[in-house]
């Protein structure tokens, strides 16, 4: 299976089952699962082909473990990112490490000092335990900077943290004063 076929489908993964199932006509229950069978057939009513096999091969060869299968095999889901409304994964809190980063681009920072970091379109803030991860991050949007997220005085007042199965942790904003440029 060529390199090029897993990246469009896993593209056209994130699109329908974080953002717009709808477009294809399927369905995503509250923890983002969509059928197997259903998503096959969508994709082939808008002349996509995709087989169980190519589904397999880009949930396990995902660099980011973007997708998974239900224990039974039978549903597909996201495992974070989503910003379809239909979608609220019941999330276990959990303790985040001291640190994390969250990477960005200079053309937002202005605004990231007057409001902190904020969801956008997506349910949650992505943070990062790795540096070099949020550097990546960070660097699809333009000229990178990272900032610090002082999770410890954050957790002391209160905020919740969540972290999805591929590990990226999740919170619902992050006020300034827990932001500090590197
Ligand atoms: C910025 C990728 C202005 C924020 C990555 C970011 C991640 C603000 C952008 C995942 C702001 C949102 C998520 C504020 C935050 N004013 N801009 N107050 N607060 N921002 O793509 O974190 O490849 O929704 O800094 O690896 O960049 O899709 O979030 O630049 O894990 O699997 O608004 O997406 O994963 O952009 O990336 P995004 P993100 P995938």
């Amino acid at each position: 299976m060529s390199k090029k076929l897993l990246d469009d489908t896993s593209k056209f993964l994130s699109y329908v089952l974080r953002h717009e199932p709808q477009a294809i006509g399927l369905s995503l229950d509250s923890e983002g699962w969509a059928s197997v069978t259903a998503l096959i057939d969508a994709a082939s009513r808008e002349g996509r082909s995709i087989t169980r096999e190519l589904l397999e091969q880009v949930v396990h060869t995902n660099e980011k473990k973007r997708f998974s299968f239900s224990e039974d095999g039978q549903n597909i889901r996201a495992v974070q990112g989503h910003s379809n409304q239909s979608v609220q994964l019941q999330l276990e809190e959990k303790q985040p490490p001291v640190v994390l980063y969250h990477g960005t681009a200079t053309r937002f920072i202005e605004s990231i000092n007057q409001k902190g970091l904020i969801p956008g379109s997506r349910h949650h803030v992505h943070l990062s335990e790795q540096f070099e991860t949020a550097r990546e991050v960070g660097q699809r949007y333009g000229t990178v900077v990272i900032l610090k997220v002082n999770t410890s005085e954050m957790l002391a007042e209160g905020f919740k943290f969540f972290q999805a199965e591929n590990g990226v942790w999740l919170t619902e904003q992050v006020p300034v004063r827990f932001l500090e440029p590197i």
